[in-house]
C-alpha cells in the first residue's frame, strides 16, 4: 500500500516539477556490424527514502492504479525531448523506443500528443519506436489497428516487447502493421540449454512476416554470435551495454562519427 501511496505522490509532483523519476537509455545494435542503431528508455524511480526502486515493482502498481497514464505520458515527453538534442547534435538517424503500457496505448488522445510531441521537437517520425506488449493487441481488435495504423501514418515503427511469454496469437501477427518482434531475454539466455529450436522458429516467424528482429537480453559474446548467424539483425543486453545515464549513452552516439 505505501508504494501505491508513494507512486501517487511522485507523480502528482511531476505535476509541480519535481521528479523523482529518471529514464537511462540502453544501446540496441546490429549484430551484424556491432553498429548502434538506437536505444530503449528504461524508466527508473528513485524514492527518497527508500533509494532506486525496479520498474517490476513499480510498473504493475501503475498499471493498477491508473497512474501509468501521466506516468507513460512523462516517459515519452522526457524521451522525445533527449531524442530531440541527439539528434540536433549528431544528426544521426538514432531510434528512441519507448515502453507503452496498453492503458495508455488506448488513450482517446494518445496518437495526437505523439504527434504533437514529433511536431513540438520536429523530430521525424521515424525516429520513434513504440514497444506493445501482446496484452495491447488483445484489446478490442478494430480499435487497437486503427490506432496502430494512424500511428504508422505519423512514421513511427511498431515493436511487439516481450514476444513469445503472452497470449500470442498469430492470427494478429500478420494483420497488424508491427514492424519488429522483440525476443524475449528468456529464449535468449535459452541457447545452448534447448531453446535453439525457439529462437530459430520465432527469427524465420519475423523474417516470414517481413518483420526485424532484436534480441534483448544478450549476455555473452556465443549469444551474440549465435543470434548473427541467425539472421537476427539486431540486439541489445549487458554484453554490449547496460542501461546508461544520457552523458554515458552519448559515448556511444560518439563512436558513430
Ligand atoms: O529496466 P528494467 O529491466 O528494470 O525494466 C523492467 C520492466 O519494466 C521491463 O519489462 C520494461 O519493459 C518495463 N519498463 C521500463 N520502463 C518502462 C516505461 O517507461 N514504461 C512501461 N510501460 N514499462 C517500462
Ligand atoms: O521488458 P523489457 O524488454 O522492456 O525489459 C528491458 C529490461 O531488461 C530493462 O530493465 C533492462 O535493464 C533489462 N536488461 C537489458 N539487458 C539485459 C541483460 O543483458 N540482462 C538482464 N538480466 N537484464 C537486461
Ligand atoms: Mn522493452
Ligand atoms: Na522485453
Amino acid at each position: 500500500l505505501w508504494l501505491g501511496n508513494s507512486l501517487r505522490y511522485a507523480v502528482k509532483a511531476l505535476e509541480k516539477g519535481q521528479c523523482q523519476f529518471q529514464l537511462q537509455y540502453q544501446p540496441i545494435f546490429c549484430l551484424q556490424q556491432r553498429k548502434l542503431i538506437g536505444f530503449e528508455a528504461l524508466l527508473r524511480w528513485h524514492h527518497p527514502q527508500q533509494g532506486l526502486i525496479s520498474p517490476e515493482q513499480f510498473i504493475p502498481i501503475a498499471e493498477e492504479t491508473g497512474l501509468i497514464v501521466p506516468l507513460g505520458q512523462w516517459v515519452l515527453e522526457r524521451a522525445c525531448q533527449q531524442l530531440a538534442i541527439w539528434f540536433e547534435e549528431f544528426w544521426a538517424p538514432v531510434s528512441m523506443s519507448i515502453n507503452v503500457s496498453s492503458q495508455q496505448f488506448l488513450q482517446p488522445d494518445f496518437v495526437s500528443s505523439i504527434q504533437s510531441l514529433l511536431n513540438g521537437h520536429q523530430l521525424p517520425g521515424e525516429l520513434l519506436k513504440l514497444e506493445i506488449t501482446e496484452s495491447v493487441l488483445m484489446e478490442t481488435t478494430h480499435h487497437v489497428t486503427d490506432r496502430l495504423e494512424q500511428l504508422q501514418k505519423l512514421g513511427l515503427l511498431l515493436s511487439l516487447d516481450d514476444f513469445g511469454t503472452g497470449y500470442s496469437s498469430l492470427n494478429y501477427l500478420h494483420n497488424l502493421p508491427i514492424n519488429t518482434l522483440k525476443i524475449d531475454r528468456s529464449f535468449v539466455w535459452g541457447i545452448g540449454q534447448g531453446q535453439d529450436q525457439i529462437v530459430k522458429t520465432i527469427i524465420a516467424l519475423a523474417h516470414g512476416l517481413e518483420m526485424n528482429v532484436v534480441a534483448e537480453g544478450i549476455e555473452t559474446v556465443e549469444q551474440a554470435q549465435y543470434l548473427n548467424l541467425l539472421g537476427c539483425e539486431l540486439g541489445q543486453g549487458f554484453w554490449f551495454a547496460r542501461p546508461l545515464e544520457p552523458d554515458d549513452a552519448k559515448k556511444w552516439l560518439l563512436t558513430l562519427k
